[in-house]
């Protein structure tokens, strides 16, 4: 068994992945899980053999035996607990977007600092092998300087009027939808890969439904089904579906993202292609072990993930033969072996914590930035400055 003990927070699908990843962590046990309604703790608890389960996120959070708290609630409700659990000497490892608002957000990167804890946001995308390998590759300028990134989050699971989720109440998920749910994971990996960030947008954003079909159950989905009218309420909508987004970086380089919860067939297509003087390298969610490499003067290349042919960086967190596909259990595994080795370090009192990769709180507030000024560009339709 492990001994940094771990409580989570949520029973939905964020939270089960966080659970099912811990258990492949060798030196952490979850000790604890909590939801909004006991019944399901319970089962969650009795699913993965967890100890403890309570009703109530702060009986979670003052648990005296917990060292971390994983939060895995809607987003409203990250800034509460994420606040909560550092006030009671908890590390923290908290779903993105970090809060709902910059000075949220902000709060709460100042408090992880003061508190010295290990505060860090569940931006998973800059943990798949072949990203690190572009990352190495374009710190080691292997195609020369950068000076175009293209790309995208694209997914389909919003398309209808009928698709509904607590993600449509902008009281439990924020001003921003698209670009705070998955826009947000965009910024996080490309300004990882190419170690530099967004300072200026230009943003068109855009609403498909501006009133959907909500469920009277709660428990109930209408996403195979066509929903009796009976059995919704019709609500106003007033976050983004979609958008198109023009960007500059701090280093000269220009870029420019789509994301979508509403384009047929693209199920978590989040995808980048990065122009550099001498080749382009591009990398796609939804065919994560493969890496494309561009070239004008040779033929184009395919590079699988393969640790034998990548960086040590990249071939570190490879854990199968290449052919084994890895995805995004995966990535969420080596995020949490990267957050608990430093959570690990700090036990054995080791001063080096320069390896750490995950998302700080610090980095994720400024992504809470971006997401802040890709919306006042939409209002103001102009450039806005981070
Ligand atoms: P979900 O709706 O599947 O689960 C939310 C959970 O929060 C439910 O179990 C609910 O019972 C619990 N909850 C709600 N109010 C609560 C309260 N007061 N106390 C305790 N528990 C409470 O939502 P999902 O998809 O898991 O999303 C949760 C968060 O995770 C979101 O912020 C989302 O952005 C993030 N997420 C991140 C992913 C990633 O790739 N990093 C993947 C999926 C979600
Ligand atoms: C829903 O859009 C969602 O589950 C996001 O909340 C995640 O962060 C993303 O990884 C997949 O899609």
């Amino acid at each position: 068994m492990g001994d940094i003990k771990v409580g989570v927070i949520g029973t939905g699908f964020s939270a089960m992945a966080h659970i099912e990843a811990l258990q492949r962590v060798p030196s952490v046990q979850v000790v604890a899980v909590a939801s909004s309604r006991l019944s399901h703790a319970e089962e969650a608890a009795a699913r993965y053999r967890i100890p403890m389960y309570y009703g109530d996120a702060m009986e979670l959070i003052h648990d005296p035996d917990i060292d971390v708290v994983h939060n895995c609630t809607p987003n409203h409700l990250h800034y509460t607990f994420n606040k909560a659990a550092l006030l009671a000497g908890k590390h923290v490892l908290s779903e993105k977007p970090l809060s709902v608002t910059v000075e949220e957000s902000d709060e709460l990167q100042k408090l992880a600092r003061e508190k010295g804890l290990v505060a860090g946001v569940a931006f998973i995308y800059r943990h798949y092998p072949l990203v690190e390998e572009i990352k190495q590759q374009i710190a080691s300028r292997t195609y020369g300087k950068p000076h175009y990134v293209l790309g995208g989050y694209l997914q389909d699971w919003l398309l209808y009027e009928t698709d509904y989720n607590w993600r449509m109440d902008s009281r439990l998920n924020g001003p921003s939808r698209a670009v705070a749910d998955i826009g947000s994971h965009w910024c996080d990996t490309v300004q990882y890969v190419l170690g530099t960030r967004i300072v200026s947008v230009f943003a068109d954003l855009g609403i498909v439904h501006p009133v959907r079909f909500k469920p009277k159950d709660e428990q109930a989905t209408f996403t195979n089904a066509a929903p009796k009218p009976e059995d919704c309420e019709r609500v106003e909508v007033d976050t983004e579906d979609f958008g198109s987004i023009l960007v500059r970086f701090e280093d000269g380089t220009k870029g420019v993202f789509c994301i979508s919860q509403v384009s047929p067939g693209r199920k978590n297509k989040l995808y980048f292609e990065i122009s550099a003087e001498k080749g382009a390298l591009r990398w796609d969610q939804e065919e994560a072990n493969r890496l494309w490499i561009g070239s004008r003067d040779v033929p184009n290349q395919i590079q699988m993930r393969d640790a034998s042919l990548m960086s040590s960086q990249a071939a570190s967190i490879t854990h199968y033969p290449g052919g084994h596909e890895e995805g995004w259990p995966d990535a969420l595994k080596n995020l949490l072996l990267d957050y608990y080795s430093l959570i690990g370090k700090r036990k054995a009192r080791k001063t080096d914590e320069t390896s750490s990769k995950f998302a700080t709180f610090n980095q994720a507030c400024g992504v809470m930035r971006i997401v802040e000024a890709v919306l006042q560009s939409h209002e103001r339709q102009r450039w806005v400055d981070v």
